[in-house]
């Protein structure tokens, strides 16, 4: 692909692009990470991503020794170098090169790298008819354990998860805390629509606070739709009117079936659809820009 990619302090060609193998990133997923879109020549929500990973980073005791803002300022030439107005971004920082052993005292330097490459998106029709969800018997990861808000490089509980939804012939699948509340999806955030009301499950159950999450959150708020943060089981997403999921790879995905119980009518909801439209135009002027016209 002939990509510039941004690796401690350098732009390198993506050939010479390679991180150690006693990285504890690799070694143990002991890093964090942030998923990014750039759309129409600027950064979608660039200052959320970069608060949130240094956030991740605080709570795993990882000190980044670089300023957000030079965080930022790597990301936006990081799309320069490969001239990208349109696509996304994988920010990575990792506790870096250390022994053979956990102790990530051993580790003295963080490896940073940003990756700014195109998306492969879910299939366009399944935005227009919605997708199909199963509950998995791989329940999320207990926040006193290993806290789904970090956004860590340790994904297993996630990909356990989408391995039986690959399994059970679906897209995507939905995870249940250990009490059995709908968490959310392997990458995205879940939300549904009652009564007008669009409820979406609070962060402290153990779920990541998605960006994509809190903008719909906040649009919804704008057009004067009702919205809750609370606890909810399958069985209101069964009776919900309307259901959809959020992340910055899907946006904003509808979602028609879950466990073989067809959810409202069936096709994507009226106030999902407003959603959409509304998220479609953010997403054309948020963001500080790529390329200084
Ligand atoms: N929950 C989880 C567990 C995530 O990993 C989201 C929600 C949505 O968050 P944002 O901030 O993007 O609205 C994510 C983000 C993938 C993939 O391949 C998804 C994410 C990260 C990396 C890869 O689907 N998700």
């Amino acid at each position: 692909m002939g990509l510039i990619i941004y690796l401690n302090g350098e732009f390198v060609p993506e050939e010479r692009a390679v991180v150690s193998v006693f990285d504890h990133g690799l070694l143990y997923g002991d890093g964090v990470f942030e998923g990014i879109r750039a759309y129409n020549n600027r950064v979608f929500k660039l200052k959320e991503h970069i608060v949130r990973l240094y956030e991740s980073a605080r709570a795993i005791d990882l000190k980044i020794p670089l300023s957000p803002e030079e965080m930022m300022e790597v990301v936006l030439e990081t799309c320069r170098r490969n001239n990208l107005r349109d696509g996304y971004i994988r920010l990575v920082v990792t506790r870096g090169p250390g022994d053979l052993g956990l102790d990530p005292r051993k580790c003295l330097r963080p490896t940073i790298f940003c990756i700014a490459a195109s998306i492969q998106l879910y299939p366009a029709e399944l935005y227009e008819k919605g997708l199909e969800l199963a509950t998995v018997a791989t329940r999320r990861n207990l926040p006193e354990a290993c806290n789904p808000r970090v956004k860590s490089l340790n994904y297993l509980n996630n990909i356990y998860a989408k391995i039986e939804a690959n399994l059970m012939g679906v897209p995507e699948a939905i995870m249940l805390s250990q009490e059995g509340y709908v968490t959310e999806a392997t990458g995205d955030n879940i939300f549904i629509v009652k009564n007008g009301v669009l409820i979406t499950p609070p962060p402290y159950l153990g779920i990541l606070e998605g960006i994509t999450r809190n903008t719909v959150m906040e649009l919804a708020r704008e057009k004067g739709i009702p919205v809750e943060e609370k606890v909810f089981t399958r069985f209101d997403i069964y009776n919900a009117d309307e259901c959809f999921l959020t992340g910055t790879a899907a946006e904003i995905i509808p979602a028609v079936k879950l466990d073989g119980r067809v959810i409202g009518s069936g096709r994507p909801g009226e106030i999902t659809r407003e959603l959409m439209r509304a998220f479609r135009e953010l997403t054309k002027t948020d963001g500080p820009v790529i390329f200084p016209e």
